[in-house]
């Protein structure tokens, strides 16, 4: 396939190189029909180092899940990145609230929404899944169950994000922009919006052909108090089958919630999709559906197959991924895009 040689081309000349590289590049890899290594990818440039902590899990024969809770734990603990863990943009009245998930194979999985306070949403999701009858924990009930297991008190909110917060309050106009993970981390030079919502989606395949996920986020800047998105919602956010394959979102998580995004993409690929026709078609019915308002919003889906394939596309141009293997560990590519 001409896109795995584009991929190839691509690691090469790194990260930046890809980045601008926009739409041209490759937007989906191939390894054959059985991959025989472990593989891990998740969204946006910040992926690139996520998916590194990763592979410290997965290079040494370890488990999808650990792998994708490792990874990212990465962002979640970046005072650079301002939508996800800590340093997260707060919502309009201030508060910091994260949303994390997390699936096994087998349909295991566990999710905290409008959690506060915890710098790794993730980590308590993922006792959501392992420690409790339940599947979603949300606000003050989250909170306490972290504290009992342990987990640390904090203050999330960072100088750097309460003046982003007061200087938005001047205006205090809600209006997510497209793309505003690039600027807001501002690394790419793919095109940019204002910075108020990014996401890390992580996918994995380990070396036994495990496949897990994980998905965390503070969500879109300056959200009404409560306002839960798209990533602890299972089916919506995230989705894993280890029968088929997972897939992960990122963009206006209202969009995603209707049409239940990440469930969709892993149906369609059970029905014998690649993971970029899958993604493609879930981008479709979004667009399809309210095709004015699609015009101003970006909603990019990332998947991969029970056999490692990796597949993306998005509303709008400027989504990327990154990709990492045994061959390449800090591959980016742009996905393809309806517009
Ligand atoms: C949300 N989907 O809370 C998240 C935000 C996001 O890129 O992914 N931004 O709606």
């Amino acid at each position: 396939m001409a896109d795995r040689r584009d991929f190839l081309k691509a690691s090469v000349l790194g990260a930046s190189a890809l980045a601008l590289a926009g739409k041209a590049g490759a937007s989906s890899i191939t390894a054959g029909r059985h991959v025989t290594g472990a593989r891990v990818v998740s969204t946006w440039d910040f992926g690139v180092a996520a998916n590194q902590a990763a592979w410290s899990v997965l290079g040494q024969g370890g488990h999808a899940l650990d792998a994708v809770e490792t990874g990212v734990m990465v962002p979640e603990a970046d005072l650079k990145n301002h939508s996800v863990g800590r340093a997260g943009y707060p919502d309009r009245d201030g508060h910091v609230s994260l949303d994390a998930s997390i699936m096994d194979a087998d349909g295991s999985c566990g999710a905290v929404a409008a959690l506060e306070h915890i710098a790794h949403p993730i980590q308590v999701a993922r006792r959501v899944m392992e420690r409790t009858p339940h599947v979603l924990l949300v606000g003050d009930g989250a909170l306490q169950f972290a504290l009992e297991q342990g987990f640390k008190k904090e203050e999330l909110l960072t100088p750097e994000s309460e003046q982003a917060w007061r200087e938005w309050l001047q205006t205090a106009h809600y209006q997510p922009s497209v793309n505003s993970e690039v600027r807001s981390y501002g690394k790419t030079g793919l095109p940019g919006g204002s910075g108020n919502h990014d996401t890390i989606g992580m996918l994995a395949i380990d070396a036994q052909g495990r496949l897990a996920g994980a998905c965390t986020t503070s969500g879109m800047a300056w959200k009404m108090r409560g306002r839960v998105g798209d990533s602890p919602i299972i089916g919506a956010g995230l989705y894993v089958d280890g029968e088929v394959g997972a897939a992960t979102s990122t963009g206006v998580g209202e969009e995603v919630i209707r049409n239940v995004g990440s469930f969709l993409v892993v149906e369609l690929m059970r029905q014998g999709r690649s993971p970029q026709d899958a993604c493609r078609e879930a981008v479709m019915r979004i667009v399809k559906r309210r095709p004015q308002a699609s015009k101003d919003l970006q909603v990019g889906f990332l998947a991969m197959n029970r056999h490692g394939d990796v597949g993306a596309w998005a509303i709008q141009p400027g989504f990327s991924y990154a990709v990492c293997d045994s061959q390449r560990q800090n591959g980016l590519l742009p996905a393809k895009s309806v517009f």
